[in-house]
């Protein structure tokens, strides 16, 4: 064959839960037998469509962005936002999917979560980023659980349900001009309007506009003289004719990645709004929504690496170069394994988080579970959310220059993966909400007693010399949190980011040799490499140093 004549060909997905052998042992390990047997089917079913025709929706939903419309064609201001066909389709089938209801449903009691979550994690980097808005109305139905009354409960029926005729979705509108993370700088104020109120403010960063309805904070007067108090307040954009209800739409943002998804800059100008859960204490309030859309961040990018090693494998098989397959050059393998060896600690980090939140929420979460899950939340947010860009880099740049042309849709996988260590808490807020976490709870002694019982199991031979620097780890984290405490505020805020990264790679080895000694004990074929390289590369730097060493930002 002639150069001329020679193409290479575009990487391929199979059925993305056949695929992922972790995914599937995972399940095995933590779900009975007659629960996994039930949803297998399912899952299989999503990930054959995370691979056909989610895929192409998800293909459309990008090449037909969002619009706004500011005018109808008679000059009456509308501020219509135009979206895909696609787009909308991806709602119907999340709806169908039962992407939100599951969560609610409990049929499998504190399991259910785990349920959600695998689903969303196949349905996720097929979905154009539908993800976020699944996110948010999830965090706005736990919000609704909690602070349930007569008008909030048919609110929370539409967002838990599985019909799409009747399924909403929920923006979260906290970012204003003042930024995203400061959020008690918030301007927007809330006058009572009878048993209700009006909103009057700009938000600058409103994802999924056209959601039915929002979470958003505003400051409330509290009956004191004067005195306003931050509160949470939920609105419904539109009224019975479609129309928006005291909501100018300034613009939609021209950003990086996520282009599908309309997030907009808003005036609220007397919009009509219900306050929930009472006047104050809005942070810790919002709070509720903010934790469990932290959580779908963290599964969106293991779910994100996940895409990303499935592209690059597959093309690595394929494709030749310097007389062989990419895959049987050596340090292309090699490479390839660092990527899947982030991702799959990543998976088993936040999938720990996720059975904490579902303990929780069934009511069968102890006292050291909640405080576990307090701590593992930012922890997990962060730590794979910063992971995740660095495998999407190494994935873009293994394509070589096809990575970086626009319509291979590789580049993609780099603009998307960029927003999760910036929306719902920067690295560093993150890494200060860890410090936060271990001042209000006993977080830490938690962590680390709940760790040292599970390396307690993890009794192979192989496996030992692993477990061991674990446990040095462990302990290097708990002295360096005494010297912490004694050395005070500035010395702990400087090094929170590299004490929020080590807690996170202590927890990976944990939970990494805790699935390699299962999968030794089950005869599962599954190496248990995974766990001993990472305890070899990935802890060796608490070794003969004063305390963590400065985080990496990129995959080392
Ligand atoms: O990014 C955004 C776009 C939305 C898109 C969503 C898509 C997700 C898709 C994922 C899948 C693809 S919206 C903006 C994002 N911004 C944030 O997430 C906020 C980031 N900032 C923080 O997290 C800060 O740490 C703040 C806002 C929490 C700090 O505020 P304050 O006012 O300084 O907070 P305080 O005073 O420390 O805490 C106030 C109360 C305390 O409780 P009480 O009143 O009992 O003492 C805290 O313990 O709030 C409690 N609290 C928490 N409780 C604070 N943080 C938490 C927490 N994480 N969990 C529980």
């Amino acid at each position: 064959m002639t150069a001329v004549e020679f193409f290479q060909d575009a990487p391929r997905l199979t059925n993305q839960y056949d695929d992922d052998t972790l995914l599937r042992s995972y399940l095995r390990r933590r779900l009975p037998p007659d629960m996994l047997g039930e949803i297998e089917p399912e899952l299989r079913r999503l990930g054959g469509r995370a691979a056909t025709d989610l895929l192409a929706l998800d293909a459309a939903a990008e090449a037909n962005p969002p619009r706004h419309v500011p005018y109808d064609p008679w000059g009456r201001r509308i501020d219509a936002i135009e979206t895909s066909d696609a787009w909308r389709a991806l709602d119907r089938i999340a709806a169908e999917e039962g992407l939100v209801a599951i969560g609610y449903e409990r049929r499998h009691g504190a399991l259910s979560r785990i349920d959600q979550f695998a689903r969303l994690y196949l349905y996720a980097p097929s979905s154009s980023t539908y993800s976020c808005p699944l996110a948010m109305t999830d965090g706005a139905a736990r919000l609704l659980e909690l602070y349930a009354d007569d008008v909030t409960r048919p609110i929370f029926d539409h967002l838990t349900s599985r019909d799409p005729e009747r399924f909403w979705t929920s923006g979260q509108w906290m970012t204003e001009r003042t930024g995203g993370s400061d959020v008690a700088a918030t301007s927007t104020i809330a006058i009572p309007d009878g048993d209700e109120y009006r909103l009057h403010g700009t938000k600058w960063f409103t994802s999924a506009t056209t959601s039915q309805i929002a979470v958003t904070l505003a400051y409330a007067r509290t009956g004191m003289a004067n005195e306003r108090a931050l509160s949470v307040f939920l609105v419904r954009l539109r009224d019975e004719d479609g129309a928006l209800q005291g909501i100018r739409v300034n613009r939609l943002k021209d950003k990086l990645g996520t282009r599908a998804l309309p997030t907009a800059e808003l005036t609220l100008d007397g919009t009509p709004a219900h306050l929930v859960g009472g006047i104050g204490a809005g942070v810790r309030k919002i709070a509720t929504l903010f934790n469990v859309t932290r959580i779908y961040n963290a599964v969106a990018s293991v779910a994100g690496m996940r895409r990303a090693i499935a592209l690059v494998r597959d093309y690595a098989s394929r494709r030749t170069a310097f007389g062989k397959r990419l895959l049987d050059h050596p340090l292309h393998a090699e490479t390839l394994t660092a990527m899947e060896l982030e991702w799959q600690a990543g998976f088993l980090l936040a999938f720990e988080v996720v059975d904490l939140l579902g303990r929780q929420e069934a009511g069968d979460a102890t006292a050291d579970d909640l405080a576990r899950l307090r701590l593992l939340t930012p922890v997990a947010k962060l730590y794979t959310a910063k992971q995740a860009v660095a495998v999407a880099s190494e994935a873009v740049e293994s394509f070589g220059g096809a990575g970086y042309v626009e319509d291979t849709g590789l580049p993609r996988l780099l603009r998307d993966a960029q927003v999760l260590p910036i929306w719902e808490g920067t690295t560093n807020v993150l890494s200060l909400d860890v410090l936060r976490a271990l001042e209000k709870t006993n977080g830490l002694p938690v962590f680390l007693h709940d760790s040292r019982q599970r390396l307690c199991a993890v009794r192979d031979d192989m496996l030992l010399p692993s477990s061991n620097r674990a446990r040095s780890a462990l302990q290097a984290l708990a002295d360096f949190a005494e010297r912490g405490a004694k050395q005070g505020k500035d010395f702990a805020e400087q090094h929170a980011r590299s004490f929020a990264f080590a807690i996170a790679r202590t927890a990976c080895a944990v939970y990494l040799l805790e699935h390699a000694q299962w999968a030794i004990e089950s005869g599962e074929r599954q190496p248990a490499t995974a766990a001993t390289r990472w305890c070899a590369r990935d802890l060796a730097h608490f070794e003969n140093t004063e305390g963590p060493a400065p985080s990496p930002l990129l995959l080392g």
